[in-house]
């Protein structure tokens, strides 16, 4: 093999060659370069199907995609265009100037939108088409780092006051502007949080698939709608940017187009010095099935290109690295001409009678609004792939001595007056000298011939981007309680898990005529794990082909059902994956204007640990949706060892401001949490998800007892009072430690003469969240009448210590413990490593089972007075403790 490949790379018949070279060049001259690719690639598979291993180069030349002659041209008035996009250069500038000058501490940034601005204006003037038209409109993912720029631009619109763009990055008092994009913060304007790096991308991915879905479903027409999704160069390192890349080309997502900003730099410093970062995503986005756009050199590099007949300078291209191309922006046109022109006397030659400033002006693709121009309107009506478009710009660009092309310029958030009348002399912005030391933001009026084009442009697109939806989403009539009457009995003799009860609510929301078509189950190759398989059949796979083969299983019932129109999306071992889809679905009432129902059901340990990022884009775009984690608890998924048991979930869940979590024990609670959830969210549209946590022990489920709803809902209720007695006790437990806080009630009053009353703690979470908030008000208003957390009205009139359990780390039942009337309040928990083991003895292991909870119980009867010290060891060795075990948390 060695020997072949050392072939390849030597010529060993020059005459030979050369013939060959002389046919091929005859082609291009008469038919053209298509015709010599077609050629080309019949020759090459000529030699495949001989016997010969031919591995192919997935980079071209470091040339533009699209050839000077051909490509569309741009018919705006470039002249104006030009003029607005430098007053738009100039207020981002502005707005990030003056915020430093105000507070030294607001940060900001200029040089990434400055790289940028000509890659947003040539799609806002010409592509993205807005929310009113007719088709539906596009999805645009904004880079983070250039929110000024937008604002700016949404400031020449009208849509964006001084006084906004003055409080750029002061949030706090309410009228502010947002550092980067986020929903949550601004939801009239911005859709999609980007600046935690990677997440754009993969959402965006995810996103122009479930438009497809939906329309394949029939649920919305979004054939017109494309996906825009702007992203660094250096982001594209994240493993999310570049993970999904082949999802988007399997499925040919044309609806898909990406630019990346190839502005060479990262924040530290070059993000290919030594190769080039465009070549290389080239070939990974080849290699993934897009169609790869490079948009590298700008028209002025046209008459050069026309004069290397002996493809020279393309050679010297080709060989400069990118921290050499970094260099010659950022050391100007005598550098560029010794180091790059310099290199070939015959390159030197070509550019002889051009100036040093000539040299310098020779641009790049990305600034480049004609260059632009034809590769997106390429991008529009390519209906085959998704698109990447690789657009070559300089980072800071049009900072010159205060940032422009150095390893300074991602934080440079300062310019001094002289900077800044470099900055204006550049770009023509008529501001007087003597106004420069403050850089007033610049309006030409809205009369202006400026912003007359600006409108006339939005409006023919179907009006401003971005633009959130946010009044008047669709709400949906959601069915009550009475929906799911079979979970709210007991299940007799049957033992089940909450796994299959929330199979059985989902089934039940399947049959529900109002709301069946909404509901989107999604999984990552885990259905059968949850038991879920039977919906394979019963409501499709979807795939965009529908199934081009015969199942393996056909020939049984609930065989593995693809088809185009199928309403489960299973996406493979990709959990981020899953949850892009997740969070599509959970913001179509925004983005689509059609409330989608998204249940995602996983392994809960590879959710918030695996994909917190995700979750918390999630809360900010104000998804709408349930998560469901799988095999939670610690104890309760016994067999699987130390990765999978899921001690810590409910913490990471906790921290989401806007999700309400559950961890449920019977149907019943599982029924009415659902039945909430969807009330809450797509009836009453709040801005709140849901995650619940359901486990895999099998046992009977009771009827729900009389009024136990409201408790369901907020976080506690009494499940079984004890008798009254003078030794007494309240037992907390959540999951399926619940039911060992029920056992422990046994234990006490049989063996022990001590009565407990036994509570359902569903969500430790939400009633910490009730509890701090009681606590704020009453601080806040001592002189009203004070409010009283629910955990408290719960508790307060109850005797005794209370004991916690949970499947859960200490901390997750810990939450409630400052609004307890109880002093004593004992939490067992199982911090630590899980590992496998019987259900027994794990719990037994991390100190949560019946014996621990009794023995706890005891304890705090004893430090009460309750109990005398003889009684509490005796009590111990009867239960079986031992005093010296090790702490499960520390081995
Ligand atoms: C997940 C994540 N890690 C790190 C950062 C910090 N960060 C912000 S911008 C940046 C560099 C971005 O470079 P690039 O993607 O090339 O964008 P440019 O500004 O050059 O267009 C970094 C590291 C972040 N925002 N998100
Ligand atoms: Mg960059």
């Amino acid at each position: 093999m060695d020997q072949e490949t050392d072939k390849i790379h030597t010529d060993t018949d020059a005459q030979e060659t050369q013939e060959w070279l002389e046919s091929l060049q005859a082609v291009i001259e008469h038919e053209g370069t298509a015709r010599a690719h077609f050629l080309i690639e019949k020759l090459v598979d000529y030699t495949r199907r001989s016997g010969g291993y031919l591995p192919y180069d997935a980079t071209t030349a470091y040339i533009n995609t699209i050839p000077a002659a051909q490509g569309k041209r741009h018919p705006g008035n470039t002249e104006l265009e030009y003029r607005i996009r430098s007053i738009i250069r100039w207020n981002a500038m502005a707005t990030v100037v003056r915020a430093s000058k105000r507070g030294g501490e607001l940060g900001g940034h200029i040089a990434s939108f400055a790289s940028a601005a000509t890659l947003y204006d040539v799609g806002f003037n010409h592509f993205f088409r807005g929310p009113e038209h007719p088709g539906g409109g596009d999805l645009v993912y904004i880079q983070g780092h250039s929110s000024p720029g937008i604002y700016a631009r949404a400031y020449l619109e009208g849509r964006i006051t001084e006084a906004q763009l003055d409080g750029f990055r002061q949030e706090s008092e309410g009228e502010g502007l947002s550092s980067y994009p986020h929903p949550w913060l601004m939801p009239d304007f911005w859709q999609f949080p980007t600046v935690s790096m990677g997440l754009g991308p993969i959402t965006a991915i995810y996103q122009a698939r479930f438009l497809k879905y939906l329309h394949d479903r029939g649920i919305a027409d979004t054939s017109e709608r494309k996906v825009w999704c702007f992203l660094g160069d250096g982001e594209t390192d994240e493993p999310e940017s570049l993970g999904a890349i082949s999802l988007a080309g399997r499925e040919k997502l044309s609806n898909l187009i990406f630019v990346v900003n190839c502005n060479l730099q990262r924040l530290d410093g070059p993000v290919r010095g030594n190769g080039k970062i465009i070549q290389e995503l080239e070939g990974v986005f080849r290699g993934a099935g897009w169609n790869v756009l490079k948009v590298i050199w700008g028209s002025y590099w046209d008459k050069l290109f026309a004069k290397d007949h002996k493809g020279l300078l393309r050679k010297r291209m080709e060989e400069a690295v990118d921290g050499e191309y970094q260099n010659y922006k950022a050391k100007g046109g005598a550098y560029t001409r010794e180091h790059f022109f310099g290199k070939y006397p015959e390159l030197l030659e070509m550019v002889a009678t051009m100036t040093d400033k000539d040299i310098w002006r020779l641009n790049r693709g990305g600034h480049d609004p004609h260059k632009l121009y034809a590769a997106y309107s390429e991008a529009m009506s390519y209906t085959k792939l998704p698109t990447v478009i690789l657009a070559k710009t300089v980072k800071g660009y049009g900072m010159g001595g205060a940032g422009e092309a150095q390893n300074i310029t991602h934080q440079q958030k300062k310019m001094d007056t002289e900077a800044v009348r470099q900055f204006r002399d550049r770009f023509g912005v008529p501001i007087p000298d003597e106004q420069l030391d403050e850089v007033p933001y610049y309006h030409p009026g809205g009369d202006s011939e400026e912003i007359r084009y600006m409108l006339e442009r939005r409006k023919a697109l179907g009006g401003f981007l971005p633009q959130r939806r946010r009044r008047e989403v669709e709400t949906l009539e959601v069915p009550g309680l009475e929906a799911f009457e079979a979970q709210l009995k007991s299940t007799g003799e049957r033992e089940i898990s909450t796994t299959m009860a929330f199979t059985r609510v989902l089934t039940a929301l399947l049959r529900d005529k109002r709301i069946a078509e909404r509901v989107v189950p999604i999984v990552a190759d885990e259905a059968r794990t949850f038991g879920m398989e039977g919906m394979f059949r019963q409501l499709g796979i979807y795939s965009s082909v529908g199934q081009l083969y015969t199942p393996v299983d056909s020939d049984q019932l609930m065989f593995y059902k693809e088809d185009q129109k199928g309403q489960i999306l299973q996406e493979g071992i990709t959990e981020a994956g899953a949850m892009c889809s997740w969070i599509a679905a959970a913001t179509s009432y925004s983005t689509t204007g059609v409330a989608m129902i998204p249940f995602y059901i996983y392994y809960s340990m590879f959710g918030f640990q695996r994909v917190g990022d995700l979750a918390w884009a999630a809360g900010d775009m104000r998804a709408r949706g349930f998560l469901i984690g799988g095999t939670a608890g610690r104890t309760t998924l016994n067999g699987e060892g130390l990765q999978h048991e899921d001690g810590n979930s409910h913490m990471m869940s906790a921290m989401v401001p806007n999700c309400v979590s559950y961890d449920p024990t019977f149907a019943y609670e599982l029924a009415v949490i659902v039945q909430d959830g969807l009330r809450r969210m797509y009836a009453e549209g709040q801005d709140v998800y849901y995650y619940i946590t359901v486990e895999n022990e099998n046992y009977t489920h009771p009827d729900m007892p009389e009024g136990a709803e409201e408790g369901i809902r907020k976080g506690l209720y009494l499940l079984q009072g004890g008798r009254e007695g003078q030794k007494k006790v309240q037992l907390l437990g959540s999951g399926a430690i619940l039911r060992e806080a029920i056992a422990a009630a046994n234990i006490l009053e049989q063996d022990f003469g001590v009565a407990a009353d036994v509570w359902s703690a569903t969500s430790f979470t939400e009633l910490r969240r009730d509890g701090v908030e009681c606590a704020r008000w009453n601080r806040l208003n001592p002189e009203q009448e004070a409010r009283i957390p629910w955990v408290t009205q719960c508790l307060r009139d109850r005797p005794g210590p209370v004991v916690a359990a949970s499947d859960y780390v200490r901390a997750f039942a810990d939450q409630i413990r400052g609004f307890l009337p109880q002093e004593d309040y004992i939490v067992l928990g199982t911090d630590g490593f899980g590992r496998s083991d019987t259900r027994e003895k794990l719990r037994r292991f991390f100190e949560v089972d019946r014996f621990q909870i009794t023995y706890a119980s005891l304890y705090a009867l004893y430090r009460q007075g309750q109990l005398s010290m003889g009684e509490l060891l005796g009590a111990r060795e009867k239960l079986g403790i031992d005093p010296a075990k090790a702490n499960p948390a520390l081995v």
